[in-house]
């Protein structure tokens, strides 16, 4: 039977122009990595260039918050000849809105220095016998939204939280014998990424893209 649940057909966005951030944990790295490829594949099919995606891993969901925090505020650093940017917007918190300094007249095939047009936290938390789970689900959870709201930047949020093992295989889309069950999460995650980062662009200068 055919499900309701999920963001229904993806329009297209042009992700050709956009950079995007994705930090990961590394905790319960096989439903991770599936992760992992079902958004770089999703970002690639809409057109981000691989030199445009920026990865990096942190040890456990719990730093997920501050590593996207940081990896947004290095990512200004690196769109001001001079770090004045990324080191203002440290400071200013909520108040930093600076994508209007990155250089626009990039031409859409190079590799891209602008501040990221989006972000995705990928994590998988699998409940286990204490209170540890709940805390982190929480403390996460709260964490990445207060920096796509404070820090004005979309958020992806990637986060995973599972009362077994199972429910994570089925999501990552490699559950059963054949390991292809299920479905890929990850993959929304990226159409997410780009729709939120071309949207986001066109919020900047004043434009609502449909
Ligand atoms: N990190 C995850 O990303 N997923 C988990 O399922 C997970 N379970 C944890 C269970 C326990 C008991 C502890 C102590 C940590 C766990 N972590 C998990 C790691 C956590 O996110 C973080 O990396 C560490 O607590 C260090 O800050």
């Amino acid at each position: 039977m055919a499900t309701l649940k999920g963001p229904g057909a993806p329009k297209s966005y042009d992700g050709s122009g956009l950079r995007i951030g994705i930090v990961h944990a590394r905790w319960n790295s096989t439903i991770i990595d599936a992760l992992l490829d079902g958004a770089k594949k999703a970002l690639a099919d809409a057109g981000v260039r691989e030199e445009n995606i920026v990865i990096q891993s942190v040890p456990g969901s719990y730093e997920l918050p501050y590593a996207v925090k940081q990896m947004y505020s290095a990512s200004q650093v690196q769109s001001s000849s001079t770090g004045v940017v990324g080191a203002a917007a440290d400071l200013l918190g909520s108040a930093s809105d600076l994508t209007q300094f990155a250089s626009s007249s990039q031409p859409k095939d190079s590799l891209l220095k602008t501040p990221f047009d989006a972000i995705i936290a990928i994590g998988v938390l699998i409940k286990g016998e204490t209170m540890h789970f709940e805390y982190i689900a929480d403390a996460v959870s709260h964490g990445l939204m207060r920096i796509q709201l404070e820090g004005n930047v979309p958020v992806v949020f990637g986060l995973l939280t599972l009362l077994n093992e199972e429910q994570g295989l089925q999501r990552a889309g490699i559950a059963g014998q054949g390991k292809n069950e299920g479905h890929n999460h990850g993959s929304d995650w990226g159409s997410a990424a780009v729709e939120l980062g071309a949207k986001r662009k066109g919020w900047v200068e004043g434009k609502i893209i449909d």
